[in-house]
């Protein structure tokens, strides 16, 4: 078994990243540490989802470059959700490029991310100054930031050492880097958040190169803290009675992690 056997509310007392903090004590007040991602294409579908499924989350994970009808109400209506259902929410930007432009890409242009993403995402693989150029936007807004450590994606370049740096990276960044988005948690340290997609109830791929491991597998043998699915549920006929299956498959397996290792 792999992880910290630490609750999530004790973890929060490491944190010093106010958004990690919060997020760590959601988990346990709200009992879920699923996330949805709602990989819809309209405004309509994306708010359906958010307003159904937010009472079983922790987070909504949005491509907001994917929805065709792109206007700024809908992340007027998400933040209303949000705000709501208690679940955070995380535009799955993946950054990946110079400070300066990043910075640009984070607050400005039609998305505005900044405004309405309690957290976002980014590539480790530009060095330190993507980094800088993302906090300087969200530090004075309280956001948080996740690096992308490792991928699901089958034949991806991100090996132990490319690993192993981005947590060294994310180390002189700790009060806006919350953790990272990864298989295998990179770190005992409690204070750090491993965040998994590539998560379905049953084992498998898509044709695209995507893997899926269990809730249980991501969370037992990983060390994943939050699990992501997608397809997983939307694609069901009935989403709320499969994401309540995925919220409780995760939250047993995070129970059995802290109870075992008393
Ligand atoms: P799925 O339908 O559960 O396969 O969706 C997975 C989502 O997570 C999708 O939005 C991807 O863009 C996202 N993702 C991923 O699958 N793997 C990764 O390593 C990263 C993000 Br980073």
């Amino acid at each position: 078994m792999k992880g910290s056997h630490l609750s999530y509310t004790e973890r929060a007392d490491y944190c010093l990243s106010a958004t990690a903090k919060r997020l760590f004590q959601l988990l346990d007040e709200k009992e879920t540490n699923l996330a949805l991602s709602a990989d819809v294409t309209s405004a309509q579908a994306l708010l359906q989802l958010a307003d159904q499924l937010g009472p079983e989350i922790c987070l909504l994970k949005t491509h907001i470059d994917i929805i065709d009808d792109f206007t700024p109400d809908l992340t007027q209506r998400l933040r209303q959700l949000a705000h709501h259902h208690r679940f955070l929410i995380f535009e799955d930007r993946k950054f990946a490029d110079i400070g300066h432009t990043v910075k640009h890409q984070y607050e400005g242009g039609i998305y505005h991310i900044a405004d309405w993403a309690d957290i976002i995402n980014a590539h480790s693989l530009p060095g330190p100054g993507i980094i800088r150029g993302l906090a300087e936007v969200g530090r004075k807004r309280n956001r948080g930031l996740l690096l992308i450590a490792e991928m699901s994606s089958a034949g991806h370049l991100m090996d132990a050492s490319y690993k192993q740096a981005t947590l060294h990276m994310a180390e002189h960044f700790a009060d806006f880097v919350m953790g990272f988005i990864t298989q295998q948690a990179l770190s005992s340290d409690p204070h750090w958040l491993n965040i998994t997609p590539g998560v379905k109830l049953e084992k498998g791929t898509d044709t695209l190169g995507q893997q899926y491991v269990t809730p249980e597998t991501a969370i037992l043998e990983q060390g994943s803290d939050i699990v992501i699915v997608g397809r997983g549920i939307i694609t069901a006929s009935d989403p709320i009675e499969v994401a309540r299956r995925y919220r409780h498959a995760a939250w047993s397996a995070y129970q059995k992690r802290c109870k075992n290792e008393l």
